[in-house]
């Protein structure tokens, strides 16, 4: 079994998860009350639902997909989290601008296994992350699929997507496992991190 390595953090399934959901956890760690959209995106087959799943727990009733568009919404608790998949689907892509308005945090996915489709994932993520509306928001990318065998470790995965060319937009890369939870934590709480930084960061400028 390989496990993430970019945080040095070795995690095997998270007790977390049986007694209480992800999310539910990142209410507490988030001190504002607003509510925070974070929009997860990635090719189809990268893991983006079941990471979903893994983070609802209980509350897998509220994923909603919205008809005709493929975009799953899932509300919970002061966090809206919007999914949907990239690559194909060009007549849609236009409707995509609506939900990247007001986006605190930007979540890609990555099936860190399937090589093949690695540079394609890559292209896709550039074109997201030229839209001017997502211009600063922080960006967390979770190399999932770390439980397989021939699954890229999250630096060679750095590598291969160029992230060290990112420039002016906080990211962080996780190696995760949608299945063991392995790395969701660690990646989940990243993402509120920022959101709260940037959140004081507001605050200081209206009291200014
Ligand atoms: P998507 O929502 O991005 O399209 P899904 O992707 O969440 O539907 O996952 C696609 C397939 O990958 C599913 O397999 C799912 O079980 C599997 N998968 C997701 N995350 C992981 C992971 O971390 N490790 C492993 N080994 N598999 C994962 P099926 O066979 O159900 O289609």
């Amino acid at each position: 079994t390989r496990y993430g390595t970019v945080t040095g953090v070795q995690t095997c399934a998270l007790p977390i998860f049986n007694t209480m959901g992800l999310l539910t956890l990142l209410r507490k760690l988030k001190k504002t009350d607003q509510e925070a959209r974070i929009l997860v995106l990635g090719l189809d087959n990268s893991g983006k639902t079941t990471i979903l799943k893994k983070l609802s727990d209980e509350d897998i009733t509220h994923i909603m997909p919205t008809q005709g568009f493929n975009i799953k919404s899932l509300l919970h608790d002061g966090f809206k989290l919007n999914v949907w998949d990239i690559g194909g689907q060009k007549a849609i892509r236009p409707y995509w601008r609506n939900y990247f308005d007001q986006t605190d945090a930007l979540i890609y996915v990555i099936d860190s296994a399937d090589r093949r489709r690695m540079e394609e994932s890559g292209v896709e993520l550039k074109q997201i992350l030229d839209e001017e509306r997502l211009s600063d928001v922080p960006l967390l990318i979770m190399a999932n699929k770390n439980d397989l065998m021939n699954a890229m470790e999250a630096n060679e995965v750095t590598e291969e997507l160029e992230l060290n060319n990112l420039r002016d937009r906080r990211w962080h890369i996780q190696g995760c496992s949608a299945k063991t939870g392995d790395g969701l934590q660690d990646a989940m709480e990243w993402v509120v991190g920022e959101i709260n930084s940037k959140e004081k960061g507001e605050e200081k400028e209206e009291k200014a």
